[in-house]
This record gives structure tokens, sequence and C-alpha cells, in this order.
């Protein structure tokens, strides 16, 4: 990718220039290089696109379902054949390695697939009626106007995971991506209309936070779905509260994988790389504490943080490279600072922990694959540094281990490696999160089951699969007599 690409809004149908500042995404890589420009939003295309959300509404609602799940399946068609160039794109804008820009792009067309599906899946439920001639039925419609504001680091997989559920039970919606991902926003988008989303059923809007202020207070959205910062989160949810507005808040994560004695070590070395550092660790499930037992914490700790060491960090779109950069130098400051009040805090650096003073590496947003252990509690066991840095810590037995995954205001997911079934029903049973694997990393997830957190990590009903339609539509009780 060498040429800048045009960042457009996408308002009622048409592809527009935005009225507000000039606005650009540059590379991670290389920050000199820049992937979209174009201007944000103005707080009046946040107006206009909302508006064009209600006027589009009532058609788009009225549709079958059916046919409106047929765009969705059109879209999935556009977006699987453009995964090679967009995963690419994605590699470029995001800084997470090409394989896993495609492994997303394709992810998102699965997603959209299906939610396209859902016409053909159960639409309500039927109660009998203590009253003779009667039957109760519960019937499910859209809840309007859904504000949908998303992340930088899935920039494809985690709209479509919003817009899909919005779109097919009828809602329309008003889309703010991370203005450091515009053009991945724009593929997701174009992909839609070119599906023949009807105009006005999906508007995006492009820009920094005074954009995403204007969608969450403006008086015609009727829900807001999000997924980003606690704080962020936390605010959307208490402005959402004030007008009395439903809001799904996709938030923090600290998660911990619990690695006992009895593991299969091999596997859990690898898993525990994979969720730490894929993406640069800027995956909301990603492994940032790390539990093992005494038996065999030397062991695990040292091959583990050789394995850090050798990770190959570079360029996102060489295919050698294991680990590209983080989003942006604030980030990387960010994660930095955290370490350098771990450092202060008797940490102990096992992997990493030092800037890179020379080349590309020292060019781009690039964080060193971070390995430190704890013996007592430090800052960077309970805060989120939102980057390839993983807090190790060492545990006397399994209840020991659990207590310590637990010992977190995040809920959203948790790794345990073990061998012993009894365990893995122990950890089940003690594991306060929404999303446990057994013997496999911490991140992931699949378009058919519910997806969020436990504790502090989310609000609002779960994402994806049928549980994205409790958010997404509300019930209607039927008396049928
Ligand atoms: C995944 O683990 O593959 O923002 C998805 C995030 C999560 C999505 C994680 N909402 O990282």
């Amino acid at each position: 990718m060498t040429e800048a690409k045009e960042l457009r809004q996408l308002i009622a149908g048409q592809w527009c220039t935005g009225g507000g500042d000039p606005m650009r995404s540059v590379n991670p890589t290389k920050p000199t290089i820049v992937v979209a420009e174009g201007n944000c939003a103005a707080i009046a295309d946040v107006d206009s696109a909302v508006a064009a959300a209600a006027v589009a509404l009532t058609g788009w609602a009225r549709m079958p379902i059916h046919q409106r799940g047929a765009v969705l399946l059109a879209a999935a068609a556009v977006v699987e054949r453009n995964a090679p160039v967009w995963g690419l794109e994605l590699a470029t804008e995001e800084g997470k390695t090409t394989a896993e820009g495609i492994g997303e792009v394709q992810r998102a067309a699965q997603i959209l697939r299906y939610y396209g599906n859902e016409g053909d899946r159960q639409a309500g439920e039927i109660f009998a009626s203590p009253r003779a001639g009667e039957q109760i039925l519960v019937t499910r419609k859209p809840i309007g106007v859904v504000a949908v504001i998303t992340p930088f680091n899935f920039p494809i997989a985690i709209p479509a995971w919003k817009i899909a559920p919005a779109l097919v039970y009828g809602n329309t919606v008003v889309w703010k991506p991370a203005s450091t991902v515009p053009l991945l926003a724009i593929r997701l988008a174009e992909a839609l209309t070119e599906a023949g989303l009807p105009p006005g059923v999906l508007n995006l809007v492009i820009g920094d936070s005074p954009v995403g202020e204007t969608l969450v207070d403006h008086l015609d959205v009727a829900a807001i779905s999000f997924t980003g910062s606690t704080a962020v989160g936390r605010r959307i949810a208490a402005a959402a509260a004030a007008r009395g507005v439903p809001v799904q808040a996709e938030m923090g994560g600290k998660n911990a994988a619990v690695v006992l004695d009895d593991a299969d070590i091999e596997l859990a070395l690898d898993q525990v790389m994979l969720g730490a550092f894929r993406s640069a660790g800027q995956k909301c499930t990603a492994t940032s504490r790390l539990v093992v037992t005494e038996g065999i914490a030397d062991r695990f700790l040292a091959e583990l943080a050789d394995r850090a060491t050798a990770l190959v960090v570079g360029d996102p779109t060489d295919d050698a490279t294991q680990m590209g950069p983080v989003i942006t130098g604030a980030a990387q400051r960010n994660i930095y600072g955290g370490l350098g009040t771990a450092m202060s805090q008797d940490v102990e650096v096992l992997a990493g922990g030092e800037p890179y003073f020379k080349g590309l590496l020292a060019e781009g947003f690039f964080v060193a694959p971070t390995v430190v252990e704890l013996t007592t509690a430090a800052d960077i066991w309970s805060e989120e540094l939102f980057g390839p840095v993983l807090a190790a810590r060492r545990a006397a037995d399994a209840d020991e281990a659990f207590a310590l995954a637990n010992d977190s205001e995040f809920g959203l997911s948790a790794a345990v490696f073990t061998q012993d079934l009894g365990r893995a029903l122990h950890a089940i049973e003690h594991i306060d999160v929404g999303v446990l694997h057994i013997n496999s990393e911490s991140a992931g997830a699949d378009p058919h089951v519910p997806f969020g957190g436990a504790k502090r990590s989310g609000l609002g009903p779960k994402e994806q699969g049928t549980a994205a339609r409790e958010f997404f539509t509300h019930t209607t009780t039927v008396y049928l007599r």
C-alpha cells in the first residue's frame, strides 16, 4: 500500500466528505506513512446520520427478516472475496500481522453469514395460558436507531458482530469506529452497500470523541453498543442511563492463564505465548496475567522468557514477523509508563521491558514482548496495559492459583492448563469469568456463542450468538385470545 486512501463518511447512502477537521490514520510500523486521509464528521454530520437512520427505520424493520439476512449474506461474500487485500490493509493500519488481519476479515464474513441466516432460527416463544382459549406469545421487535461505537483492535470483526445482529433484527445503525482505523470501517460499510443495503440503514461517522459524545447524547438514538476502554464505557453507560436508553458495553480485562503442575507444558507454553503476544497483546481477551504452580514454575517461566525474547518483532506485513507494533505513540508510552511503575515496585523483569533504540523498531510504535514476575501485588497485576506485557505469579497449589486468577475487578476471560478433569471441573465452578478456556489461550470468540465478561468487564447483555438478540430487540408479550 503506497497511496493514502480517501477517508469518507457514509450518510443516507451517500459517501461524502466530513464537515469536520482534517484527520488521518497512519501506519503504526512506519508512522510517517499515511494510510487514510480526509475530514472528520462534524456534529451536523452526526445529526444527519441519525436522521437518515430514523427515516430508514420503518422500511427496514418491516422487511421480512430473510430479506434483511440476504443482504448480510451477500455482504459476507464481498468481505470474504476481499480478505487478502483488506487483511493486508488491516495489518498496515492497525499493526497486527497480515495472517491475523486476513483471519480477522474472514471472521467478519463468518459473523455476517451467521446473522444472515437468523431468519431460519426461532423468532420468539409461546407459552401456555392459565385461561381457556388463550395462548401467550413472546415476539421480538427492533429497538430503533442504534449507535455502535467500536475499538481499534478488531477493526472489522467487532463492528461486524455488533452491526450484523443490529441490522438483521431490524434496527438501523449509526456507527462510529475508532479514529485510528477508518479504512477498515470504510471497507465493511462498502461491503454492506455493495450487497444492497438500503440507504440510511447503516451510517458511518468517523471522528474523535466529540462525534461519539454527540451520538451517545442524541435523543433519537435508542440504544448504544460499545466496546473499548473501561473509563469511556462507564461514561457512556452513565450518559445512557441519564437518558434511559440501554447500553451494551464490553470493557476491560486482566485475563489470567493458570498453568498447573499436571499441564501439558508444551501446549501451555504455545498457548500462553499466543494469548499474551498475538496482536501485541491488544485484545480485551489477551493473557496479561499468568499463575504457575510451584512444581513447574522455574522451568515454565524460564522457557516462557526465552520464547518471549526470541519472538520475531517487526513489520507485521513481513511473513516472518510474529508481533507488530502497538496502535499509537500514546499507547506505547502508556505501556512503558506501566512498566516503569512496575520496576519501582520490585517487579522482576524476565524478558523484554526495555524500549527499542534503533532501526524500524525505534521508528514505529513497538513494545518489546515482556514477562515480569511479582512476589506481591503490584499495579501491573491489576491495571490493564493493553500491550505485550505478561505479569506472572507463583501459587502453591490449584486452589491458590484459582484464587489468584479471581483476584481482579475484571472477569472477561481466563485460561486453565491441566490434564486433570477434576481440576478442570473445579476451575469451571470457581473461576469467575465470562469466557473460560481449558487448555487453550484466553482470547477467541465464535459467532454462535455468547461473548462477554463477568464482574466489571461488561455491562448489559452479552454479544454474539443468541445473546445478541437480548440487546438488539425488545419483547412484546402477546395475550392472544
Ligand atoms: C477475541 O478474543 O478474539 O476488544 C475477540 C476485544 C474483545 C474481542 C476479543 N471485545 O479485544
